[in-house]
């Protein structure tokens, strides 16, 4: 009778043990799949970001009525992968644009490198159409595209075009992101998405497109018709 208990005893603890082998195993293997998803393709790696703190958090309750507006992640940013060696062409390299001489700040602040949402790291421009551009110096492979308009609070900002060009006058140009669905700053109709400001920035597949000039168009935002701008990354080789 004795030993009859203890054989139950043992077997219970036998199928147990087993089940929870199993468990795991399956768990394990999840996690082993999850990692290989993200893991980057030969020759490939993640952009080497450095993110800014965020300033806010939660779904923003403040944009009302903007069309086609994109839902918020909900969760960090997947890694972007780019050929090995791709770095941020665009630290510290001359800013022109249609508003030199800024409301607030100088325009030399967007690419210095401080992505700080507070006062003192944002330039505000003239309102209604405007844009900046950057100069990199030579003709360059460009993979992706950081922008940081501002991220103090929630906001959309309009007219978000981005072109590349050989020509610093862009009379001949490729817009990798175009959201003035009705040609208000006339670099023709795109079909992009708006999208909410975070302290992630936005971030534009570039496709190894080959430039030299990348400028940045936008028109005003959903809180005033002044635009802004704290940092613009091009990450290229
Ligand atoms: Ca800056
Ligand atoms: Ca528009």
């Amino acid at each position: 009778m004795q030993m009859n208990t203890l054989f139950k005893i043992m077997r219970v603890c036998f199928l147990l043990a087993a089940f929870l082998f199993l468990t795991l195993g399956a768990y394990v293997d999840a996690a082993d799949k999850k990692q290989a998803a993200v893991k980057a393709p030969p020759g490939m790696a993640a952009l080497p970001l450095d993110l800014p703190k965020p300033a806010f958090a939660g779904t923003p309750q403040n944009i009302k009525g903007v069309k086609q507006l994109e839902k918020p992640l909900g969760r960090p940013r997947p890694p972007f992968f780019a050929p090995k060696g791709v770095k941020n062409l665009a630290l510290g390299k001359k800013i022109t644009g249609s508003d030199e001489e800024p409301i607030v700040g100088e325009i030399k602040m967007i690419t210095d490198g401080d992505k700080k949402a507070a006062d003192g790291s944002y330039v505000e421009l003239g309102p209604f159409t405007q844009y900046i551009q950057v100069d990199l110096e030579e003709e360059k492979e460009i993979y992706a595209v950081l922008l940081w308009h501002y991220h103090k609070q929630a906001r959309v900002y309009f007219d978000v075009v981005i072109q590349v060009s050989n020509d610093p006058e862009f009379a001949k140009s490729t817009a990798i992101y175009n959201n003035d669905h009705d040609n208000s700053a006339e670099q023709g109709v795109g079909k992009d998405n708006h999208y909410v400001e975070t302290s992630e920035g936005r971030l534009v597949d570039a496709k190894g497109i080959k430039g030299r000039y990348v400028r940045f168009y936008s028109g005003g935002n959903n809180a005033s018709d002044l635009n802004h701008y704290i940092e613009v990354e091009v990450y290229g080789k």
